[in-house]
């Protein structure tokens, strides 16, 4: 598809999806080292969801797990990350200078639950960092979600309700919406494993059921432009601090990159991450 045909598709529908980001031959050791992580993690997303039950936060659905700060652990995604096709797009709708925001990992097992209809960050009205509603119509952020398996209706393609992007708020801004219930138009986006889905943030979008019998992963990863302010997701960082002391949402802060990291990036990757380095004194302690 042309460029003009994938803005088409993101301003009228929400979103796209870019085939063969991650060749074929390489998806298999992607998917493997990303759920590599996340079992790594595993201890720690079970803490995380024990701790959003006792807050009295949505717990996230069962028989879903999550890894965050992927590319501190995994830095040969960045590549993927980086990949010229999907920057041409993200440039065109936000701009030069780019950051990317975060980088995590979901794997769905079979029989999981369905998540809840949401809008990515700044959007998701379940954090403290989100933007009050009611937002103004254009595009400020960008997710991503690279497919490591084949996204179907069985296996559980994201659940997107196109169109959405262009609401004022979400169910998860507590807008009237039964944020666990169906959706009348909602659709399992479809594709093959190296593809990549790219929606407008604000798009309504839930984690879907796995009906296979083998665990659906995806890696997630988001472009913000460089005018959004990150220091609320800086862990520490004043403006962090006071967002969360002020409001009742979750903390969704992302740790650091280490420098030794960031070094072995490929360099058209780094200019995505260099505003998130661990600061000096942190690597001499290492
Ligand atoms: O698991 C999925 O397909 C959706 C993930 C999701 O909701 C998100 O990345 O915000």
């Amino acid at each position: 598809m042309t460029l003009d045909g994938i803005l088409r598709n993101l301003s009228i529908g929400g979103w796209c999806v870019l085939e063969g980001i991650i060749p074929p031959a390489e998806t298999a050791a992607v998917r493997d080292a990303v759920w590599g992580e996340i079992q790594a993690q595993k201890a720690a997303w079970e803490e995380e969801v024990a701790r959003i039950g006792r807050a009295g936060f949505q717990p996230p659905p069962s028989k879903v797990a999550q890894a965050e700060a992927l590319i501190n652990h995994l830095p040969q995604v960045a590549s993927y990350i980086a990949h010229p096709r999907l920057l041409q797009v993200c440039e065109a709708l936000l701009g030069p200078r780019l950051r990317v925001s975060s980088v995590g990992g979901i794997s769905t097992y079979p029989g999981n639950e369905r998540g809840y209809w949401h809008a990515d960050w700044p959007y998701n009205g379940t954090l403290a960092t989100c933007l009050p509603v009611p937002y103004p119509d254009f595009v400020m952020n960008l997710s991503a979600i690279f497919m490591l398996t084949n996204f179907s209706v069985v296996t559980g393609g994201t659940l997107i309700v196109p169109g959405t992007h262009r609401q004022p708020d979400n169910p998860s801004t507590g807008n009237g919406f039964d944020r666990l219930a169906p959706h009348p138009a909602e659709m399992n986006v479809e594709g093959e494993a190296g593809s990549v889905l790219l929606y407008d943030s604000r798009l309504w979008h839930a984690v879907p059921p796995n009906r296979s019998d083998r665990p659906r992963t995806i890696m997630t990863v988001r472009y913000t432009p460089w005018w959004i302010n990150l220091e609320v997701r800086r862990p520490g960082a004043a403006d962090q601090l006071r967002v969360l002391a002020a409001g009742s949402g979750k903390d969704n802060s992302v740790p650091l990159m280490p420098r030794a990291v960031f070094a072995s990036l490929p360099e058209e990757a780094r200019p995505l991450f260099i505003h998130w380095l661990e600061p000096e004194e942190a690597a001499c302690r290492a």
